[in-house]
Parts: C-alpha cells; structure tokens; sequence
C-alpha cells in the first residue's frame, strides 16, 4: 500500500519535475480543503451533506469517531488501509454498512480526495510522444448510477473534469437510474450545478444500466459519446487517444485499458505493461479477460497500437454517436445488468466494426467485492436474448447450461434479428473463425461445469480473485451465478478465463493464479472413476478442508490421496467427453 509515497513526495516537493497541469491540479486540491475554523464549525452545525468538499466533511465525520486518514491519503493511487481490530464499534458499523449497500469500502472512498493523483502510467513516455491530431471529434460522458457511493461518483466525475482537454468535452451526462438515497437527489444537483458542463438526468423508475445508458444518450450533443461506470477514475491523457481512433474511422469502437482500483483500500493498481489483456466469454456468455493471444502480438508493432479485443467488458467504452445508433445501441428488452457487453461486442464484429483496447488510455474501476443487486432473471433473460438473436448454431453450446438457460425467457427478439438482417452482418461462426480462432468448443472439453462434492452440498467457486466453497444454491453467500471450470483436451489445467488452479506451497492450499500456460504447478488431472482431481507436481489430491465442514471458512486443499477419504470426491456436472 505504500509503495507510491517515494515518488509522490518528490513530486510534490520538487516541482520541476511535475507537468504543468499537474501542479494545477494540485492547487485546486488545496484550495477546494476547508480552513481549520470552517472545520470546527461545521462540528457543531449541522453537516451540509456536500460541501465544496466532501472529502473534509469525511474527515470531520470520521474525526468524530476518533479516526483520521493519514495525510494525503490515496495520493498517487495508493491504498489507505485499514485495521479493523483498531476501529471502535460506530467504525466498523459505517464500514461494513458501505460493503453492504456499494460492495466496497465507502469509508475509505471518503477519506479520499475527489482530486487524488494516480500514477504515471507504465508507457508514459511513448503515449506522450504521440502526436494527436488537432481535430479530434468531441465527446460526451455518460455516467449511468444507482445508489452509488457520492464519493465513488464524484471522484469519476472530477477526474473526467479535470484531466480531459475542455475542447474535447462537450459535456458530462449523470444519468440517476431511480436511486433511493437521499444525498443523490438534490444535494447532488445542487453539487453539479457549481461544475458546467455536468447535469443530472433522471430515470423515473428503474430502468437498469442498459436502458439507463440509452436514457444518457438521448442527451448527447457531441459526436462521440463515453460511457463509464460511477465508480472509475480517469487517469491523465485518457480521452485523445480514444478520440484519436475514432477520428480514423467512425467504426472503430474503443475501450480503454482497465485498471483495478481495490475495493478495500482504493488502491489504483496499475497491471504491468507486458501483461495485457483483452475480453473474451464462457459459453455461459459472461465476460471474462484473456492475455493477447500470440497472432495478436505480431500483428502489432509498437506498444502504443490499439489492440483487437473479442469482446468488451461493458462499461467503459468510447463511441461515434451515429454509428451506435447505426448499430441499433442496445437491446432494450436487456434487464438490470448483464448481457449487453457481449451483445454489443459480437455486433460490432460480426457488423464490420472494431473492438480494441487502446494502450495510452488509462481508467481505474472499482471491482465490487460483491454485486449489490443479486442475481436472478434478468441476466437469464438477457443471456437468453443474446443468444437467441447472435448465436446463431453455436447457441446450442449456451443451451446446454442449465444455469443459465430458460427457453421461456428470450421473449420476442423478432426486432432485434430483423436489425442484424438489415445491417447484413456476418454469421457466428465467421467471428469465431476470425475473431477469436483461439476460443475452443466445448466438444473439446475434457471436463466442464460446477465442480461439486455432493456429500457436503458444496461447490468450488471464483471468488473476489480466489477460490472458495460455497453450499450449493445458497444465494445469501454467492449472488453471481455459481463459477464454471474447464479442462480442454491437450491442456491440462483447470480454469476460468484467464485464471488456473494452482497450488500454495506454503499452505498446501489450492489458490488462483493467472494461467501461465508453462505447466508447472498449474498441472492437474481428473480421474472421473475415482472422482479425485490430481495435482501432478506434489502427487496430491484437492481436498475440502477440516474446517470447510463448519459453515464458515471454507477453502480446498492438498493431501495425500485417500480413496475412501469423501472430502477428495469431485464431480464435475457437465463431462462431455470423460
Ligand atoms: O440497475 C442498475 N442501474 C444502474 O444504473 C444497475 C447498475 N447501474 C449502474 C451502476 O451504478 C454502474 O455505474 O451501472 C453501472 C454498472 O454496474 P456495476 O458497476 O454494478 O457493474 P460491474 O462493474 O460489476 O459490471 C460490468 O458488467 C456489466 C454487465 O452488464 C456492465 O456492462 C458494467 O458496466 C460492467 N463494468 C465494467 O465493464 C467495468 C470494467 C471492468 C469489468 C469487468
Ligand atoms: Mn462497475
């Protein structure tokens, strides 16, 4: 968590070094911090809910409570870490209050400036030395919410405002999907009124992302239009290079390159510039990330060129006005959340579009901890949709997910595949074939599905970037759709997108890894008689732990293989081969 402060204190000290606009935003950062009379004031006032900070009100508030974030607290992106054995009763109320309501740490988010610094990013030096052109075409950002954090969301809002060219920014759209609390309603118009170029539209019922994105459209004016989750941050220079591409050619769809900002700590944490990724699916049409593929790699010449991407993510992409209405947007039979990147993604495609991820951009995501929203229908519905108007032959492969798939709820499409008709698009298989010729079938699988241990009711999930146990169909526990694992013919790992089982050495644990594709402890094999999987460098076999037999604290682990040991038996529910 400290591993920035070095440099930030140089930077903040020596200030030679720093880019002029940078400095700017440091004196805007000071001049936005309450006076210390201002902040014994409002000790005893009532507390405005935003103030021209809220940051300081954060800080009066937590003060109270007998806790102070340290001194430039997430500055340069790093984390603000908190003990929890230190925090009184009312601390760990408000924090465990925010992980419930947004799925991150609200506390921490508010210890933050809305203005923090991020680091440089990893190619600074090449992306500064591309020359953009001097008429790149403007953009409107729209910024969809429901019941976000006011931090979270102010910070994507002011580091759009405040690291985007205001030539280049036509305007900032916040669209409110009917959110119920009471400091997004007009405490934040109020906010936004003081900042131009920002309004608030508002849903007047839940329309859920999808249909909420379309409602922000309606009001762009510029000729691009960029869409971002409410809880990003933008980094410098994030905006040109998207426009760049777009300005090439109105059919290039872009994304940029997508860090993690950390749901506990709200550390920035930028991913190394020789491990890129890109989207891809599951067959049960989630997104899910995957390295460059190796033909990717040649086709690209300097670390700077966009890089094709199968599919996106979903929430943060840049495009021409006209060409996503050209695209028939989205379909806005699509519920809640979910659905619609892929949907988006195989159109663009198979449409005569491109997707691709461009290096030089740079915004932070928050990756909830957990979804607040659960799961249920509408991503079934949305799934079911996708499939149904996209898929083409290849649906059959989505269908024999039993998870996923309900016949009942694809609904009327008959739009829908009358807009693919009429843009002429390619078949599926053309974008297998030329878009992601890597992907394999699932006729190809050695194993497949929910990996269970019937006698105790459990199955392995993914988890918040690990392994866990959870009781099968316990919703309370597990709100995303139970985790899928693969195994494929010639490849003896056991994964999920880009992630492989692999083994803790220390803790005899089996953990995540990112696939490395070098064998090694990533090795494993499935004896379906047996019902046993089998790590091939200890020669031991995955085990639920003592422990994972008490509700709590479920994990998988290593032992010696025992076949009348029960808690070493592994099925998998969807095997086609075996
Ligand atoms: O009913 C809703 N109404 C909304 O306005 C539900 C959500 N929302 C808003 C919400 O406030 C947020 O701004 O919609 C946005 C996305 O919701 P998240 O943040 O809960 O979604 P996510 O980040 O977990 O999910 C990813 O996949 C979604 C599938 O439908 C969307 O496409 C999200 O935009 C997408 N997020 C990203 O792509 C961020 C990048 C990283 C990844 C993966
Ligand atoms: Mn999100």
């Amino acid at each position: 968590n400290i591993r920035h402060v070095d440099t930030h204190e140089r930077r903040s000290t020596d200030h030679k070094d720093i880019p002029p606009q940078q400095i700017a935003r440091t004196e805007r950062f000071r001049q936005s911090t309450v006076s210390k009379q201002e902040r014994k004031k409002s000790l005893v006032g009532p507390t405005p809910s935003i103030s021209k900070s809220n940051v300081d009100n954060a800080v009066v508030h937590n003060a109270n409570l007998g806790w102070k974030p340290p001194p430039n607290a997430g500055e340069n992106g790093t984390g603000v870490a908190m003990v929890t054995s230190q925090l009184i009763r009312e601390q760990l109320i408000q924090m465990e209050d925010g992980y419930k309501k947004y799925g991150f740490n609200e506390f921490v988010s508010n210890a933050i400036s809305l203005h923090r610094s991020l680091p440089p990013r990893y190619n600074e030096q090449e992306c500064r030395s591309i020359q953009y052109r001097s008429d790149l075409p403007d953009a409107s950002v729209v910024i969809i919410f429901y019941n976000e954090a006011l931090s979270a969301l102010l910070r994507t809002v002011h580091s759009v405002l405040d690291r985007s060219p205001p030539h280049l920014l036509r305007q900032v759209v916040l669209v409110d999907d009917f959110s119920n609390l009471a400091d997004l309603g007009a405490p934040l118009d109020d906010y936004v009124s003081r900042l131009g170029k920002v309004s608030v539209v508002r849903a007047t019922s839940r329309e859920g992302l999808i249909r909420a994105r379309l409602l922000g459209l309606r009001h762009v004016t510029a000729t691009t239009v960029v869409f971002l989750d409410s809880h990003c941050e933008c980094a410098e220079g994030w905006l040109e290079p998207l426009l760049s591409r777009i300005a090439e050619n109105a059919s290039h769809v872009v994304v940029p390159r997508i860090h993690s900002i950390d749901s506990k700590t709200f550390e920035y944490k930028q991913t190394n510039l020789d491990k890129l990724y890109v989207g891809t699916f599951q067959w049960n049409l989630l997104f899910s990330w995957m390295p460059v593929q190796p033909a990717e790699k040649r086709r690209r010449k300097s670390s700077v060129d966009p890089v094709r991407s199968p599919t996106m993510a979903g929430g943060l992409f840049a495009i021409d006005r006209d060409y996503f209405y050209k695209l028939g947007t989205y379909d806005p039979g699509m519920k809640i959340w979910g659905g619609e990147n892929l949907e988006l993604s195989f159109k663009i495609w198979m449409c005569d579009g491109t997707l691709e991820m461009i290096p030089c951009s740079n915004v932070g995501h928050v990756f909830r901890s957990r979804s607040p929203y659960g799961s249920g229908n509408n991503i079934a519905t949305n799934l079911a949709r996708l499939a149904a108007v996209w898929l083409d032959d290849y649906r059959v492969y989505f269908e024999q997910d039993k998870f996923s798939y309900k016949p009942e709820n694809v609904g009327d499409v008959s739009e829908r595949q009358e807009l693919r008709r009429r843009l002429k698009c390619h078949s599926f298989g053309w974008y297998m074939k030329h878009v992601l010729p890597e992907k394999y079938l699932p006729a190809d699988l050695v194993a497949h599905g929910q990996i269970t241990n019937k006698l105790y009711n459990v199955t392995i999930n993914m988890f918040a970037g690990n392994l866990s146990v959870t009781i099968i169909n316990d919703e309370k526990r597990f709100s995303y759709m139970p985790t899928e694992w693969s195994m494929y013919i010639g490849q003896a790992t056991i994964f999920r997108g880009d992630y492989c089982w692999d083994a803790d050495q220390a803790t005899a644990a089996v953990v995540l890894q990112k696939c490395h594709d070098n064998g090694g402890s990533q090795t494993w094999t499935y004896f379906p008689g047996l019902q046993r999987l089998h790590h091939l460098s200890s020669g031991r076999c995955v085990q639920l732990a003592e422990d994972a037999k008490l509700a709590q604290g479920f994990k998988v682990v290593l032992s010696l293989c025992n076949h009348g040991n029960p808690s070493q038996r592994w099925l998998w529910d969807k095997s086609p081969v075996l």
